[in-house]
């Protein structure tokens, strides 16, 4: 623990470094860290509390199961976001439409928030780390109008915020709002976020790839190439490289930001487009990467500056390691 800061007190002290209105972030951000806390508390319960466990028996607009947790999770952030009148729209996996807040105060909000607020759903059950994360924009749209399809379709490259919240061994907190990356750790029995990891930087280079290898038969020859790569005796470039795959995103760029390394999800021959969503799930975790001082792309252009054109889209996913995700474009390129 740094001095014992609390993340109330560091947003405060450093909401200089937000490019607009003080106070509004801290009360975006104040939403969230509530949201995430009685998250937590509900997800250490999961195993013991029937109501919050299993299938809810519908399915979400990418044709999943939705557990209960998922639609548990999702109605809690709307509802802490809702109440802090700065958020004009909100898109989360779990709603198939944008949702847009039209009363006075919705109107005059100048953010939207795009969230998957259980990501790892699949994980619920075997008692594996799962997450929230989340991109802040401002809109583009004129202040007192309603949220437009324009301003939850904003390139990545345009987030005044992002971060996620892991609820694993402890739970954390991690964002940026442009100038670096800092994580915050939960001690439940004060209910208080601790700075704990100032300012991360990823390693430029690391020792692990993290794909489901499962997926190999559907993949391009030249992604299969790369997997082999990794699997090389190179003592001189660290391969092999240990394979680790958690099979929650947040959870296994959570490992590659502090121990450095490459996450995949690629397109193949069965999800031509992968399975990540770029708004809500690819974008966040690319500002955090970027911000971390690695690189995040979809095999040919930063992830970025992607221009969005629907709100629940899928990309191919590469991040990590800066130099890793180089030469893994380098291998898809050539
Ligand atoms: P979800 O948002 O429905 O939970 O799906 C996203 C998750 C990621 O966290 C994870 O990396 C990926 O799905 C795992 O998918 P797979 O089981 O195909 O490897
Ligand atoms: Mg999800």
């Amino acid at each position: 623990m740094n001095n014992l800061i609390t993340l109330g007190e560091f947003i405060i002290k450093n909401q200089g470094d937000f490019p607009y209105a003080k106070g509004e972030f801290s009360s975006l951000l104040s939403a969230i860290r509530l949201a995430a806390k009685v998250l937590n508390s509900q997800i250490n319960k999961a195993g013991l509390v029937d109501d919050l466990m299993g299938h809810i028996g519908s399915v979400n607009v990418q044709g999943e199961d939705q557990k209960k947790l998922d639609v548990y999770a999702n109605e809690l952030f709307v509802k802490a976001l809702k109440a802090r009148h700065q958020v004009c729209g909100i898109a989360s996996e779990e709603e198939e439409k944008t949702i847009t807040f039209e009363n006075e105060e919705g109107l005059n909000g100048k953010y939207i928030v795009l969230i998957d607020p259980i990501d790892g759903s699949s994980n619920i059950e075997v008692n594996v780390s799962i997450g929230t994360v989340f991109a802040i924009y401002r809109r583009i749209s004129p202040i007192g109008t309603p949220a437009t399809k324009a301003d939850f379709l904003q390139p990545g490259r345009k987030q005044v915020a992002a971060g996620y919240v892991i609820y694993g061994s402890s739970t954390m907190l991690v964002f940026t709002s442009g100038n670096g990356v800092n994580g915050f750790t939960y001690d439940p029995s004060i209910g208080v976020f601790y700075l704990s990891h100032r300012n991360i930087q990823m390693p430029k280079s690391g020792a692990i790839y993290s794909i489901n290898e499962g997926n190999y038969p559907y993949f391009s020859h030249k992604m299969q190439s790369y997997i082999e790569y990794c699997k090389e005796h190179d003592p001189g470039t660290n391969r092999p490289y240990s394979g680790r795959y958690i099979g929650s995103m947040i959870s296994d760029l959570h490992r590659t930001f502090l121990k450095g390394g490459i996450y995949m999800y690629p397109g193949s021959t069965k999800a031509p487009e992968g399975k990540l969503r770029l708004l809500y799930e690819c974008n966040p975790m690319a500002f955090l990467i970027e911000e971390a001082g690695g690189r995040a792309s979809n095999g040919t252009m930063p992830i970025l500056d992607i221009q969005p054109t629907e709100v629940h889209q899928r990309t191919p996913f590469f991040g990590g390691s800066e130099n890793m995700v180089r030469q893994l474009e380098k291998s898809l390129a050539t």
